[in-house]
């Protein structure tokens, strides 16, 4: 059985995946309305990878005997001035989660509820995969600069990836 301050905060962090899954699209047709469609691409899968984050919590809590509760899913961000703001705001926005899985784990030890804990460990796993692979795309981006040569190659390998990674 979930303790309720446990099951909140798990409530908590599937409202946090979906607003990535919303976040992640916007700026997927923020690429789309530019015609880059393998950045728009990359952040299709991402918001589709988010979706399923909320879908494994929603799943645990179930699994516990916990009451999953969904609440409202805050506006994204429209707009942005650059390709590469909206790769560091992604970058930023993944820290943001790290942190918070972070302290769901130190929850779930000080409450001793150690399934949890073993349960998040996959999620503390994925946010170095996130961050890295988000962060070199920052990285990249800022190689590229204003070369429009640069930026078509990266649209083109940003275009590959599919649907599974
Ligand atoms: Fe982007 O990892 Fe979930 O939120």
């Amino acid at each position: 059985m979930l303790k309720e301050k446990v099951e909140k905060a798990l409530n908590e962090q599937i409202n946090a995946e979906l607003y990535s899954a919303y976040l992640y699209q916007s700026m997927a047709a923020y690429f789309e309305n530019k015609s880059l469609a393998g950045f728009a691409q990359w952040m299709d899968r991402q918001a589709d990878e988010e979706m399923i984050h909320a879908r494994k919590i929603y799943d645990f809590i179930n699994e516990r005997g916990g009451r999953v509760i969904l609440s409202g899913i805050e506006k994204p961000k429209n707009e942005w001035d650059s390709n590469l703001e909206v790769f560091e705001d992604s970058l930023a926005h993944e820290e943001k989660i790290t942190a918070m899985i972070n302290k769901l784990v130190s929850l779930a030890d000080e409450e001793k509820d150690y399934a949890t804990k073993s349960f998040l460990k996959w999620f503390v796993d994925e946010q170095v995969e996130e961050e890295d692979s988000v962060g070199e795309i920052v990285d990249k981006l800022k190689l590229v600069g204003d070369s429009t040569q640069g930026l078509f190659m990266m649209d083109d390998k940003l275009a590959e990836r599919n649907k599974t990674n």
